[in-house]
């Protein structure tokens, strides 16, 4: 791994997820804003209505990486593998109904693997495919995805910790302002957002605002 475990679990903790169909101006100056801002971790998230395609993305993405690059940001392609390895991202991150974690190890060697999972079961799985931090949710009701699972809150969070799992995890789904704490609380190490920075008019704010809470 590129990272030590302690070295990843600080770097995650506000992991800015994004795609231009969540961004109400430029992805390129939401991005950048939100770096100022201090987010710690990115993921390039092009999915859903309108979300670019072919080589649209591939252009988009290269664009965001080097925004990261020159900020020192670590750079997570979502659940595209080919994508991943043609720009040569920091690392992947995938969904129970993506790709075989196996396989996606295999072909990324030493990048970084994030896995979404929704309870122990998956968490066990997922650590034993050798994710490298887990992303636990949804931990509140959210409309920015539309196929999330049923909501059980922070609770989660603390089972996996109960259960001796000490892997780097973030919290996802629904996050906002004041709701940090509870997350942490449960024991993530930090807190994956979309709206919570892409939908505010000025997200350099609304990110100094998220790690105001975290303190
Ligand atoms: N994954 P927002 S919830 C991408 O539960 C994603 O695994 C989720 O967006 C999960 O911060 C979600 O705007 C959407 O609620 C997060």
């Amino acid at each position: 791994m590129r990272y030590s475990e302690e070295e990843l679990r600080k770097k995650l903790q506000l992991y800015f997820v994004m795609g231009s169909n969540n961004c109400l101006k430029d992805p390129e100056i939401v991005l950048q804003e939100a770096i100022e801002g201090g987010i710690t971790f990115f993921q390039f998230r092009e999915k859903g209505t309108h979300a670019k395609k072919g080589s649209e993305k591939i252009k988009l993405a290269k664009k965001l990486q080097a925004i990261c690059k020159q900020n020192g940001i670590p750079f997570i392609v979502n659940d595209d593998l080919e994508l991943a390895l043609e720009i040569d991202a920091d690392g992947i991150h995938i969904g129970q109904e993506d790709e075989d974690p196996l396989k996606v190890r295999k072909m990324i060697g030493d990048k970084l693997l994030g896995i979404s999972v929704h309870n122990l079961n998956e968490a066990n799985q997922a650590l034993a495919q050798g994710a490298n931090y887990l992303g636990v949710g949804p931990m509140y009701e959210t409309t920015t995805k539309k196929d999330i699972r049923e909501v059980k809150g922070p609770e989660v969070i603390v089972e996996l910790r109960e259960n001796n799992l000490t892997v780097p995890i973030v919290g996802i789904g629904g996050i906002q302002k004041g709701l940090i704490k509870s997350v942490i609380e449960a024991g993530a190490d930090g807190v994956a957002v979309i709206s919570a920075i892409s939908n505010s008019e000025n997200p350099r704010e609304a990110v100094k605002d998220l790690l105001e809470e975290m303190k």
